[in-house]
């Protein structure tokens, strides 16, 4: 009784003109075929049994969401694709209605973390894991795991919720040992063994503590910056990758196990070593995927071209302080990440931005001074904010956005790329950091073969030229490319130079059709990247 029961199932769905229907969770309402691309609220319902201290626990949902317990509100959700958990008494035993109202309009205020200029599509529904379960007389409340390369020992950091008891300690399916409740305490793991791309070797660690079972996966891996570079396990590392929108176009966000895990084959096996969570927390699956592929993961909260009233608004500082504090308090433990980021493109060649970007700097080093924590910015040599985070990461669109040329220019691509690592490393305060191409790229429709703008060659060659002089330059840290599948825009005026709804730069398309693009792949990076 105390296990996670999955909610996952038919809910009964109202929409806010009184209309009725069953539903999927996990799912998406506004793309069922009732109705495709509305915007309103829609409340999701169904009956529980349940008693006494419950958690529900939900992996994301979109774009907010009030949710009731017996008509009673227990809790509110103001940002998308972000994990959270409730607990709430469930009163007496039997049967209870549960009730999650999904608001897919809009916020168009300040503080809102999705507004209608974003560059994608806001979907309405619970469209990632929900659980609930009955919580123990003692409970973990947070499990902190510390994998120390030198040693082969792993610090534990446990908190209890409920009555202190004593917690046994699992290592590899064997006890190794007991905590006596909630601390810190070191464990050896008997065989330990390194997690790498290469080779992504997963420990096992659980707990028991009462009534309670604690479990996840641990790699020992060490990342550090070093020289202007990235370095995995003492070796310097450069990052050649794809920014992956986390969406299908029958299920929306609610992407499932076999179209994730086909993504994620899909991009190691082209050969890429990252992948930029664009622009939004990823789920557990997709982490457990990612951990078990060996592909490393920059994890950023939902963000996009956030203005200067936004960054200077304290109700939105708080939302995304908050929305940083659950991402990474829910997937520490996953070894495939190596960066926790933010503010996508906000307003940040403004001083104002600066106090935003240092408080949620700020909040990711408190929770996890092990890892790097940077923004991609579009402003280059105008940002205003590139020292204040660890690595210096750019968005750029040479050849693309810059330019009327009808044919794929080289210059233009090389040109950018060779001024944007001068600037960083002829400025004192960042010429230590490493600096990452965390978005470029070109769009094409596929079929079109006129070799111009659009045009699968256009595209093939400008990606062609952009991973050469990236992973051939020292001063150069890595790219990420935009993006490895098509992706739907929001109803905005941004579908005029987005056609068919789609941000088509996708090297796939969105049903995972490889562009000409693909085929570079892995074939351009096995020269960089020799087995
Ligand atoms: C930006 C943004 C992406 C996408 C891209 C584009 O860099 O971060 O989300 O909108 O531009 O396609 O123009």
């Amino acid at each position: 009784m105390f296990e996670k029961i999955s909610l996952a199932g038919e809910w009964h769905f109202t929409f806010e003109d009184g209309s009725q229907t069953r539903l999927p969770v996990p799912g998406c309402f506004d793309v069922s075929d009732k109705y495709r691309f509305r915007r309103g609220k829609g409340c999701y319902s169904r009956t529980v049994s349940g008693s006494g201290m419950m958690e529900l626990a939900c992996d994301g949902l979109g774009l907010r969401a009030e949710i009731f317990w017996d008509g009673n509100k227990i809790y509110s959700e103001t940002t998308a694709y972000t994990p959270f958990n409730v607990r709430f008494d469930a009163g007496r035993a039997g049967d209870h209605e549960l009730k999650i109202i999904c608001d897919n309009t809009v916020e168009e205020t300040p503080a809102s973390e999705f507004r209608s200029f974003y560059d994608f599509y806001g979907f309405g529904g619970i469209y990632r894991e929900i659980t609930l379960r009955r919580l123990p007389e003692t409970f973990f409340d947070s499990v902190r795991v510390l994998p120390d390369m030198e040693t082969g020992c792993i610090g534990l950091q446990v908190t209890l919720g409920g009555k202190e008891q004593p917690v046994t300690v699992w290592i590899d399916h064997k006890v190794c040992g007991k905590m006596p409740g909630s601390g810190s305490q070191s464990f050896p793991v008997a065989s330990p063994r390194v997690w790498s791309p290469e080779e992504p070797e997963l420990h096992c660690l659980r707990l028991e503590c009462g009534d309670d079972v604690y479990e996840c996966r641990f790699g020992f891996r060490k990342i550090e910056l070093l020289n202007g570079q990235f370095y995995l396990n003492g070796k310097a590392l450069k990052l050649a990758g794809v920014n992956r929108h986390d969406v299908f176009p029958d299920t929306g966000a609610a992407v499932t196990r076999e179209q994730l895990y086909n993504d994620l084959k899909m991009i190691k096996d082209a050969g890429f070593n990252i992948i930029r969570g664009s622009h939004y927390p990823q789920s557990q699956l997709m982490l457990d995927f990612a951990d078990e592929l060996g592909l490393l993961v920059w994890d950023e909260i939902l963000g996009w071209e956030n203005p200067i009233d936004s960054l200077t608004d304290p109700e939105f500082q708080n939302r995304q302080r908050n929305a940083l504090t659950r991402m990474i308090q829910k997937s520490i433990n996953h070894p495939c990440i190596i960066m926790w980021g933010f503010l996508n493109e906000a307003a940040t060649n403004d001083a104002a931005a600066r106090d935003c970007v240092a408080k949620l700097y700020r909040t990711a080093k408190e929770l996890d001074p092990s890892r790097p924590v940077s923004f991609a910015s579009m402003f280059g040599e105008k940002d205003l904010c590139l020292d204040l985070t660890d690595v210096v990461c750019f968005n750029t669109y040479p050849g693309w956005y810059s330019g009327t040329h009808t044919f794929f220019e080289p210059a233009a691509v090389t040109e950018q790329l060779e001024k944007l690592a001068s600037f960083v490393r002829s400025t004192p305060e960042l010429a230590e950091k490493p600096v990452i191409i965390s978005e470029i790229g070109a769009a094409s429709l596929i079929g079109d073969h006129s070799k111009r703008r659009w045009s699968e060659e256009f595209h093939a060659q400008l990606v062609e030229c952009a991973v050469d002089y990236t992973l051939s330059h020292q001063e150069l840290g890595g790219i990420i490319l935009w993006q490895f599948c098509n992706s739907p825009v929001a109803d905005n005026v941004r579908i005029m130079m987005r056609p068919r709804g789609y941000n088509n730069k996708g090297l796939v398309d969105e049903y995972r059709r490889p562009k000409m693009v693909w085929q570079l792949f892995p074939g351009i990076l096995k020269k960089y990247f020799p087995r």
